[in-house]
């Protein structure tokens, strides 16, 4: 057996709602205030799983947060019962509340960035849990996200796990989200590319006018350090900026890539031809392959609106690439007319699967977004917790515990129900259980 790619899903938790807390995130932005169905997206998520499952690709889940986040709101100064808590901060600060119930630890691909043994010089797999500093709900998830890492891949001499970077914008870090991994075989040395959208101290450098670069070149270097890459196999570029401004926040908004093929739209990176120039060097002597969709052909505005690059690239072996879609793709008449030629067999893509994944994709994450890639060896695999691979038995489980615990109707003033707050932490005690975990969450460890 040889090394496998393994995909870890983020489970939707219970507070799943819509407050339009991502500026830059134009789904975010636009389904502000609508109501959510935390039952319906989370069965979403693991219909995605099943189907990936189903296509061979090696399966896990990683476990939501607690929500509201109450170790937050009593740092912020609001104290008494939990309950107390909850309804001073919803009436005195509705916002920073609202950002504090946020279920966006679902998409993993912003947990960490992850560099498989074959990559990196000490042969462990290394870990960085991103800081997420552009986003305050966001930056909420980096204590309990390492938790959970170290807890899935717990043995020392096997992986590594470093703390997020330091806490500030000049090291703004999105994980995954700004990384890819190509490769011949997944357990070959591969080049690690990282897409950075500014660089933190140099005023030199083109950004973005409109919206914010929330990855810095600064953050991507250290990163590539502190898993020990050689610079040999190590590509750093720079997203467009144009980019960034049409709403494309994180680069894999506008790109994808998988072993040796690059999937991507002609105005993802700034200066595309020394990009590929140097992947093909790092990547050498295994070719690069691309698919590159010209913008004449689909615009960034409907890459953006249809998230057709934030899709997953799947080897079937003999059957060849599959690409994973969300419906939202169907919609745009010039994205259908670009499935349609990726069916073709004039690419290295042969066959595209559409999921729905409407109530993620409200808020800006595709199916890219709601996974995180780990490349383990057969013995890595084997120290792996074995409770959180995903097969028919942990999807029917999960599907019944989901049925048994969400809500399918939340909005912003449905967040300051002390009883969801109960009804979540019943729910992720219980969870915690069946993926054998331990004890993750804060609540847990407060006995
Ligand atoms: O960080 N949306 C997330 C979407 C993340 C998508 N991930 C990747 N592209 N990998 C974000 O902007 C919206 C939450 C709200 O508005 O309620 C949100 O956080």
């Amino acid at each position: 057996m040889s090394a496998v790619e393994v995909n870890f899903d983020g489970l939707v938790g219970p507070t799943h709602n819509y407050a339009g807390l991502s500026y830059g995130n134009q789904a975010s932005q636009q389904n502000r205030a609508n109501p959510a169905n935390p039952r319906a997206a989370a069965l979403q998520g693991l219909e995605k799983m099943r189907v990936l499952s189903d296509l061979g690709v090696p399966q896990a889940v990683l476990p939501p947060q607690e929500r509201p986040a109450l170790a937050t709101l009593r740092r912020l100064g609001f104290s008494g019962s939990d309950a107390r808590i909850i309804a001073a901060a919803y009436q005195q600060a509705p916002r920073v509340f609202a950002a504090c119930c946020s279920a966006s630890a679902m998409w993993t691909a912003n947990a960490a960035t992850v560099s498989p043994s074959a990559d990196s010089t000490d042969g462990r797999v290394h870990f960085t849990p991103a800081n997420l500093v552009n986003k305050f709900h966001r930056s909420l998830e980096p204590e309990t996200t390492s938790a959970i890492l170290e807890a899935v891949f717990a043995d020392p001499e096997i992986f590594a796990h470093h703390p997020p970077l330091p806490a500030n914008n000049a090291f703004g870090d999105e994980g995954a989200a700004n990384h890819t991994r190509l490769c011949g075989a997944y357990g070959d040395p591969g080049v690690e590319l990282f897409v950075y959208g500014k660089r933190a101290f140099d005023d030199g450098t083109v950004s973005p006018r409109r919206y914010p670069a929330r990855q810095t070149r600064e953050a991507s270097e250290a990163i590539a350090r502190l898993h020990g890459l050689s610079p040999d196999r190590t590509v750093f570029v720079q997203q467009h900026p144009d980019a960034i401004d049409a709403g494309v926040f994180h680069n894999d908004v506008v790109a994808v890539g998988n072993t040796n093929l690059l999937f991507y739209h002609g105005q993802a990176f700034h200066d595309e031809s020394r990009l590929l120039q140097d992947l093909e060097r790092a990547l050498a002597p295994t070719p690069l392959e691309t698919v590159r969709i010209d913008p004449e052909q689909v615009s960034l505005d409907d890459a953006v609106s249809s998230y057709l690059f934030n899709s997953q690239l799947v080897d079937l072996g003999t059957e060849g690439t599959a690409l994973i879609v969300p419906g939202e793709c169907e919609a745009v008449p010039a994205v259908l007319d670009c499935l349609d030629w990726l069916r073709s067999g004039e690419n290295a893509i042969r066959r595209v699967e559409v999921l729905d994944l409407r109530e993620s994709m409200q808020n800006g994450g595709g199916p890219a977004c709601l996974r995180l890639r780990v490349v383990l060896s057969p013995h890595e695999l084997s120290a792996m917790a074995p409770g959180v691979r995903f097969d028919p038995g942990l999807h029917d489980r999960l599907k019944d515990w989901v049925q048994r615990h969400y809500r399918d109707r939340v909005t912003e003033a449905d967040l300051c129900d002390p009883a969801l707050l109960m009804e979540s932490r019943t729910a992720l005690d219980e969870l915690s259980r069946i993926l054998g975990l331990g004890a993750i969450y804060p609540f847990q460890r407060e006995g």
